[in-house]
């Protein structure tokens, strides 16, 4: 009974640790990989902010099938986004929850994979989540006028819905992991999908979509794709399907958004003790950062799950040519 009591109450500091909306300030130092341990946390998104702040968006894994209300689904239970930032990768701020899927009134269901862009002083936050039960995934955009937050619905429906799309592999489940770059021209392209990846140009209001809907070509892909430009080469970083069954990180590059896009090969394995691995790169102040998730954080007596991933990050290079070098997932992460 006492060991059933400690169990409930770890469950609610665990809970508590990471669901203070808006306004939550807990700082916490980087001491190496899994880099936020406060919570459950996964899907990583990074953002450098105007205010020299990178920006760092995920979903809070709650997979705790034995506290009463659980209703995760495929092994997640994903109720809200998280926001957290730093200005030197030593030091992070948690801002708490910025938005759950139930800000938005059309939506249902849990908070998947999302990225957050800043246009013209406002902020933008693309999220994965569901427009219709079941698994009608679908994704939405939020705004706000600072990057923690409050952020609102910014269109009062969903952006991409399952029917607009053809069901590819994953029937469904094909529209969510929003990934949402600004070309040099000025255009913002929106990229997505599970089990096809789709492209689409989006208005300069950042709510609409300005063209067609394409479909990439991209070997080996899964989900989660990353989208940026760097010395004038286009990336899709994406989650691809490894050897043993586990998720990988793989890659592609392009000369034009639209391709062809050429397969690069991995830019780092599995992660430990986790199917879905998911990434976000990032140039911050003169390094470059791979942001994944792995699932070997141990809090409150829980371990590792299919829900219970972790944000961590290791750094990232590229050769001359302006492929990726290999990625080492480390446990000391970036700390020197
Ligand atoms: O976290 C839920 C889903 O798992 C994400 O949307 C995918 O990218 C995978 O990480």
């Amino acid at each position: 009974m006492t060991k059933r009591i400690l169990l409930f109450v770890s469950c609610i500091l665990v809970l508590a640790a990471c669901s203070n909306k808006n306004g939550a300030k807990n700082t916490f130092k980087n001491e190496g990989n899994p880099l936020v341990r406060e919570c459950y946390t996964a899907d990583p998104a990074p953002m450098i902010a105007p205010d020299g702040r990178l920006y760092l968006f995920c979903g809070h894994d709650e997979q705790f099938d034995d506290k009463p209300g659980y209703e995760g689904k495929y092994g997640f239970n994903i109720t809200e986004w998280m926001c957290y930032s730093t200005r030197d990768m030593k030091t992070w701020t948690s801002h708490g929850a910025v938005m759950k899927p139930t800000d938005f009134s059309w939506a249902v269901g849990e908070a998947w994979a999302s990225q957050c862009i800043e246009v013209d002083g406002k902020f933008y936050f693309y999220v994965s989540t569901q427009s219709g039960d079941p698994d009608c995934k679908a994704i939405g955009v939020a705004v706000a006028d600072r990057p923690e937050g409050p952020y609102k619905d910014a269109i009062g429906k969903a952006l991409i819905l399952d029917d607009m799309t053809p069901n590819g592999p994953r029937g469904w489940w094909n529209d969510f992991d929003p990934t949402v770059m600004i070309d040099d021209d000025g255009t913002p392209w929106l990229c997505w999908g599970n089990g096809t990846c789709f492209l689409a140009p989006l208005k300069k209001n950042m709510t609409e979509l300005a063209g067609e809907i394409r479909i990439l070509p991209m070997e080996n892909y899964v989900e989660g794709p990353w989208i940026y430009k760097r010395n004038g080469h286009y990336y899709n970083v994406y989650a691809s399907m490894g050897k043993t069954g586990n998720e990988t990180i793989s890659y592609a590059m392009a000369d034009n958004i639209e391709g062809p896009w050429t397969f690069m090969g991995e830019v780092t394995g599995p992660a430990k003790d986790s199917f879905t691995i998911h990434p976000g790169v990032i140039d911050f102040k003169g390094h470059n950062y791979l942001f994944y998730h792995n699932s070997t954080l141990s809090l409150e007596g829980y371990g590792p799950a299919t829900g219970r991933r972790s944000v961590c990050v290791d750094e990232l290079f590229y050769n001359e040519d302006g492929s990726i070098r290999y990625v080492e997932q480390t446990e000391k992460g970036i700390v020197k």
